[in-house]
C-alpha cells in the first residue's frame, strides 16, 4: 500500500462530530467566559473619522474616573513596543510597508481606528471614560474610493509616499503580447467585487495576564493561530516567546478574520502590565464590522486571448486591491493569491497578471474564508462565460476545450504546481447530475409559465495543505507553514492526540480522531484531540488557515499514529509469544488475524506494560511509554476543485434572485469524513452566497461606514439557502500522508461565478453581462432596465 491510500474504516466514515455535544449542551467555554481574580475590562476609543491628524490626546479627566486603572495613546503604545504590528505576508519585496501601533500615533486612517484604550473594574467604567478622553484632531479629505485614491492630486493616506500605492507586482508565464497578438477573438471585462467581511457569532476578544514578577505573559485569545500570535506578540512587546502562553478556549467562528493579530491583544497585554492585573477586552458588534479585518474589495481587469474554437492562448488581467488605511497581518496576501491564480484551472500558455495594492481610509484589508480565490474565480469564470457568448459556444465547452488535462500534472501555472486532478471529469460529472435532476425541463417549462429560471456553472480550485516551509518563506511568508502532531497511549490504553492547530467550528476535532483510532485500531471514543494551548501542545507553523489542517494535521498523525501502532504489535507479539506481523488490532484489542476467541491483549494491558509492569512484558531494547511525534512539511501544496452548479429563479419585479438548487461536484483527496466535508461546503457556499447577493460593507462618500449592523450586512438567513447536494470523487494527493487535500474554503470560491452565470440564463433575451457584487436586487433592477435586448444574429 503507497502512503497516500488508506484502508477504508473510520477514514471516510460519517461520524459524528466529537465537539458537538459540548456546543450544543452549553457547556463549552468562549473567551467571555475567563474570569480571573483581580480582572479588568478594558474598552476603546475609536476614531470618528476616516481620514485624521491627531494634535492632541488628553486623557487627564478620563485617569481622574473613580474605578479607571489606566488610559493608553498612541505613544505610550509606540515607546513600549519593540516594532509595530507586524505582516507576515511580504511578497512583494519593496511594497510599502505602513508600520502602524495597536493604536494610531500621528493620524488616523478610518473609521474605527483604534485611538487610546481605558482599562477599569469593568466595562461600564471603562466605557464613561472614553467619553472623558478628549482628543483634537485636524480632519483631512479622506480617500474612500479606489478611483479617490488614484486620481491625479489625490490626499495622500502617508506623507512621505508619492501617490497611494503601497505595491505593485507583474508576473508573466509566457509570452502574452504575443498570444495577444495571433489571437482570433481577444475578450476583456472589469469585475467589482464588493468588500465583505465574515461575521463570526463570537466576536474576537482576549484576556491577557502579565505577571510582572517573572514577566511571563499568559493570554487567552479568540484566534485561529496561537502559535503565530504568540510568535507575533512575542516580537511586538519584545518578550522571549517562551514567556508567553497562548490559549484559545472555544472559538466561536474564525472565518478568516480570526487568522489575523490584532492591535486589541498588544492592547490588554500592555495594560496587564501597567496595571498588574489580567485585563480582559471583548469586541461588540459595531466593533467588529469596523475593527474585524474587511476583505474581498477588488476590481479586476481581465482579458483572454482564444483561438475561433474556444481555445485559449493568453491571458492577462489587473487585480486592483481596495486595502484599507493600513496593512494588516496578511498585507497583500489575499490580492496577491487572486493575482497569482487568475488563470484559474485552465491550461493558458501565456499569461500576464498584475496585483495593485492601493490604501484607501477603510477598514484594513485581512483573511477572509477564501482568501482572493473567490476573486480570481470571478475573473476566470466570468471572462470564460463573455468568451462562450462571443463565441456562440456553451460555456462549459469552452472550459472542457480549455481545462488541464489528468495527464499535465503537475501543472505548472504561474507561480504554483498544481499536484493533481482530473478536473474535465468533474465537469461531466455536474453537468450529467444537473441532466439527472431535470434542471433544464424545470427551466424551460417555468419558462412558459413566465417565469424566469436558469443554470449556472462555474469551475473553481482551492489551494489548501500550506506548506512547504522553505519555499514559503522564499515567497516573502515570515513564519513557518509546516504541522507537528503528537500521538500517545496512556497507561490505561486510551488514546491522546495533542495538536497546535487549532479548531473554530470545522471538525478537525473528529477529522484528527478518526486518523489516530483508525490506524491505531481503537474505537473513536478512547480518542481524545487536545488543542488551543501553545504551552502543552506542539508547534503549527502558520495556523488554522488556507485549508492546512486536514491535510498537514492528518497527513503528520498518520505517520505518528502508524509508528506507535507498530510498537504496540511489538509489544503485543512478545506478551503473546507471536509474530508482529501476524497480529491485528480491532476495537483495542490485539490479537492473531483470523483467529476469533484466540489469546488477545487489550490496549489497557499494553498500557500497562509500557508504563506500570514493565518487567517482563516490555521486549528488552523497547523503551517505556507510548508516544510518537511527526512532523509533516510537504514538498507542494495541494489543489482541491470542484463544478458549483445553480439553479436560480430571477423575479423580474423586484430583482431578486432565490436560489433553488445548488450542487457542488467535489474531490479533495481522501475524504475522512465526508459529513463534515459536506457541512464544510455547505457553510462555505453559505457565504459566498452572502457575496454573491446581500453582503457588502457600504462606505458612504465622506468615509463613514453605512453597514454597521445586521440590519445593513444583510448576511444570508435560512430562508435565503437552497438545499445543497454534494457530489464527491477522489484524486489522492500523492505528496500527502493519507492522500488528503484540504477544502475548508471550496463552498466561498466559486459561488459568485456560478449564481451570475445563473442569472444570466434566466434572461436569455438580454444582452446581460453581471459584473459587479453583490448583485443586490436594486442592481439587478437597474441591470435589467438598461440591458440591451441580445443581437438575434
Ligand atoms: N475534511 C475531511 N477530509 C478532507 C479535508 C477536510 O474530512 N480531505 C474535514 C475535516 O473535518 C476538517 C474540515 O473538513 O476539519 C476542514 O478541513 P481543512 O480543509 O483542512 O480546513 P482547516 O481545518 O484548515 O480549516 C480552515 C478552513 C478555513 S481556512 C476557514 S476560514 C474556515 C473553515 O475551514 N473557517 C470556518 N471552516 C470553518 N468552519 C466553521 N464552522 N467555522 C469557521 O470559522
Amino acid at each position: 500500500m503507497t502512503q497516500h491510500q488508506v484502508p477504508p474504516g473510520l477514514i471516510g466514515a460519517r461520524v459524528r462530530r466529537k465537539e458537538d455535544p459540548r456546543l450544543l449542551t452549553g457547556r463549552a467555554q468562549f473567551v467571555d467566559d475567563v474570569v480571573l481574580p483581580g480582572m479588568l475590562e478594558a474598552a476603546v476609543l475609536r476614531s470618528p473619522h476616516p481620514h485624521a491628524r491627531i494634535l492632541g490626546i488628553d486623557v487627564r479627566a478620563a485617569l481622574e474616573l473613580p474605578g479607571v486603572f489606566a488610559v493608553l495613546t498612541g505613544e505610550d503604545v509606540r515607546a513600549a513596543c519593540a516594532t509595530p504590528q507586524p505582516v507576515v505576508w511580504r511578497m512583494i519585496p519593496d511594497q510599502r510597508m505602513t508600520d502602524q501601533y495597536a493604536l494610531a500615533v500621528d493620524k488616523v486612517r478610518y473609521v474605527g481606528q483604534a485611538v487610546a484604550v481605558v482599562a477599569a473594574v469593568d466595562r461600564y467604567v471603562a466605557e464613561d471614560a472614553l467619553g472623558l478622553i478628549d482628543v483634537e484632531y485636524e480632519v483631512l479629505e479622506p480617500v474612500v474610493t479606489l478611483d479617490d485614491a488614484l486620481a491625479e492630486g489625490a490626499p495622500l493616506l502617508y506623507d512621505n509616499w508619492p501617490d497611494n500605492v503601497s505595491c505593485r507586482q507583474t508576473i508573466p508565464k509566457g509570452d502574452a503580447a504575443a498570444a495577444f497578438a495571433e489571437a482570433d477573438v481577444v475578450v476583456t471585462e472589469t469585475l467589482t467585487y464588493g468588500r465583505q467581511m465574515g461575521t463570526p457569532l463570537e466576536t474576537r476578544g482576549a484576556v491577557m495576564s502579565w505577571d510582572p514578577f517573572t514577566d511571563q505573559l499568559e493570554g487567552w485569545m479568540s484566534t485561529q493561530s496561537p502559535n503565530l500570535t504568540r510568535d507575533l506578540l512575542g516580537e511586538v512587546l519584545g518578550l522571549p516567546v517562551d514567556h508567553i502562553r497562548v490559549r484559545t478556549p472555544h472559538v466561536g467562528g474564525g472565518f478568516g478574520n480570526k487568522f489575523d493579530f490584532y492591535g486589541e491583544e498588544v492592547l490588554a497585554a500592555l495594560l496587564s502590565k501597567r496595571t498588574g492585573r489580567p485585563v480582559k477586552v471583548i469586541e461588540d458588534r459595531l466593533e467588529s464590522f469596523v475593527a474585524n479585518a474587511h476583505s474581498r474589495e477588488q476590481r479586476i481587469e481581465v482579458s483572454v486571448a482564444a483561438k475561433s474554437d474556444g481555445t485559449i492562448i493568453g491571458m492577462r488581467g489587473t487585480v486592483w486591491a481596495v486595502l484599507g488605511g493600513q496593512l494588516a497581518t496578511v498585507g497583500i496576501g489575499p490580492c496577491w493569491l487572486s493575482m497569482a491564480l487568475m488563470a484559474g484551472p485552465y491550461d493558458i500558455p501565456h499569461v500576464e497578471a498584475t496585483v495593485v495594492g492601493v490604501v484607501t481610509n477603510r477598514s484594513p484589508y485581512g483573511s477572509y474564508r477564501g482568501w482572493g480565490q473567490p476573486k480570481a474565480n470571478f475573473a476566470h469564470e466570468r471572462i470564460i462565460d463573455k468568451l462562450a457568448h462571443e463565441l456562440g459556444m456553451p460555456a462549459n465547452e469552452v472550459r472542457r476545450r480549455n481545462l488541464i488535462a489528468p495527464e499535465k500534472f503537475p501543472y505548472p501555472s504561474q507561480v504554483f504546481f498544481y499536484d493533481s486532478g482530473n478536473y474535465a471529469e468533474c465537469l461531466d460529472m455536474a453537468e450529467q447530475a444537473v441532466a439527472d435532476r431535470g434542471w433544464a425541463k424545470r427551466r424551460d417549462a417555468a419558462a412558459e409559465e413566465g417565469r424566469s429560471l436558469g443554470i449556472g456553472y462555474s469551475f473553481h480550485i482551492e489551494i489548501s495543505a500550506l506548506g512547504p516551509s522553505k519555499i514559503m518563506n522564499q515567497a516573502g511568508l515570515q513564519h513557518s507553514s509546516f504541522d507537528e502532531e503528537v500521538v500517545r497511549i496512556d497507561s490505561a490504553g486510551g488514546v491522546t492526540v495533542r495538536t497546535g492547530l487549532s479548531a473554530m467550528g470545522q471538525g478537525i476535532e473528529t477529522a484528527l480522531a478518526q486518523v489516530a483510532a483508525q490506524t491505531l485500531g481503537v474505537p473513536l471514543d478512547t480518542v481524545k484531540v487536545l488543542h488551543g494551548d501553545t504551552e502543552t501542545n506542539p508547534f503549527t507553523g502558520y495556523g488554522t488557515g488556507a485549508s492546512r489542517g486536514a491535510a498537514l494535521g492528518g497527513g503528520a498523525l498518520l505517520r505518528a499514529s502508524s509508528r506507535l501502532r507498530d510498537k504496540v504489535l511489538r509489544i503485543a507479539a512478545h506478551m503473546l509469544e507471536a509474530d508482529a506481523e501476524d497480529l491485528e488490532i480491532t476495537d483495542g484489542v490485539v490479537a492473531v488475524k483470523g483467529a476469533p476467541g484466540g489469546p488477545s491483549v487489550t490496549m489497557r494491558q499494553i498500557g500497562d506494560a509500557a508504563y506500570r509492569r514493565l518487567d517482563g512484558k516490555l521486549p528488552d531494547g523497547e523503551d517505556p511509554t507510548l508516544e510518537e511525534r511527526d512532523v509533516l512539511d510537504p514538498d507542494n501544496v495541494a489543489f482541491s476543485y470542484g463544478t458549483t452548479a445553480v439553479l436560480a429563479e430571477v423575479d423580474r419585479e423586484t430583482g431578486r434572485v432565490e436560489l433553488l438548487d445548488y450542487l457542488l461536484v467535489h474531490d479533495c483527496g481522501t475524504v475522512i469524513n465526508p459529513m463534515i466535508v459536506d457541512g464544510q461546503i455547505h457553510g462555505g457556499a453559505t457565504q459566498g452566497i452572502g457575496g454573491a447577493l446581500f453582503e457588502e460593507i457600504v462606505y458612504s462618500p465622506e468615509g463613514q461606514p453605512l453597514t454597521t449592523t445586521f440590519m445593513d450586512y444583510l448576511i444570508p438567513t435560512a430562508s435565503e439557502i437552497p438545499t445543497f447536494e454534494t457530489l464527491h470523487m477522489t484524486t489522492t494527493a500523492d505528496h500527502i500522508p493519507g492522500g488528503f487535500k484540504g477544502m475548508g474554503e471550496a463552498g466561498t470560491i466559486g459561488a459568485a461565478s456560478a449564481i451570475t452565470a445563473a442569472v444570466e440564463d434566466a434572461l436569455p433575451e438580454l444582452d446581460l453581462r453581471l459584473t459587479r457584487l453583490p448583485v443586490t436586487p436594486p442592481r439587478l433592477l437597474d441591470a435589467l432596465t438598461t440591458a440591451t435586448p441580445k443581437d438575434p444574429s
